[in-house]
């Protein structure tokens, strides 16, 4: 081969890379825009899901470490097998003190009047969470959802006066 065969061939590949590039510029541009596109899509149909599922299951809160000074406070125990606390409270702002004192971890979960609030991420163990209620006169269930599918040791009425 030649010399000037081979500078044919090196400037054929040339070009041919640079027009590759050239051509998967705009290529790889459009295809960013739309994995961009994609992923705002994602967050917006994870967003309005995180909104129906707050619809349907209620809210889930960090939790607090102390009480407000104008609220009620209630004692509230979760041990691995029950729950405790007053079957009966009156009416107002509450501050639920949830100790767990058992080995697993645990949550609350208040449904009833309007209300549908756990903790975010549950109550671990040793662990003391504080959950501010505004109670209105009615029926109210307790629950540890970790445990719900264990049977009705963890279920629990509270009725509010
Ligand atoms: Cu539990």
């Amino acid at each position: 081969m030649g010399m000037k065969a081979t500078n044919l061939i090196i400037l054929a590949c040339a070009t041919a890379i640079s027009f590759t590039a050239a051509e998967d510029k705009p290529t790889t541009g459009e295809k960013s825009k739309s994995m961009l596109q994609k992923a705002e899509d994602k967050t917006a149909a994870a967003g309005h899901a995180i909104v129906n599922d707050t619809k349907k299951a209620g809210r889930a809160i960090e939790g607090v470490l102390m009480p407000d000074s104008d609220a009620h406070k209630v004692e509230v125990s979760i041990n691995d097998s029950d729950i405790t606390l007053p079957k009966k409270l009156g009416a107002g702002k509450t501050a639920f003190v949830v100790k767990n004192t058992g080995k697993e971890k645990h949550n609350f979960h208040i449904q009833g009047q309007g209300v549908d609030e756990k903790f975010l991420m549950g109550v671990a163990a040793n662990d003391t969470k504080v959950m501010h209620v505004q109670l209105k006169p009615g029926t109210y269930h307790v629950t540890c959802p970790e445990k719900e599918k264990q049977g009705d040791a963890m279920k629990h009425t509270l009725t509010v006066e």
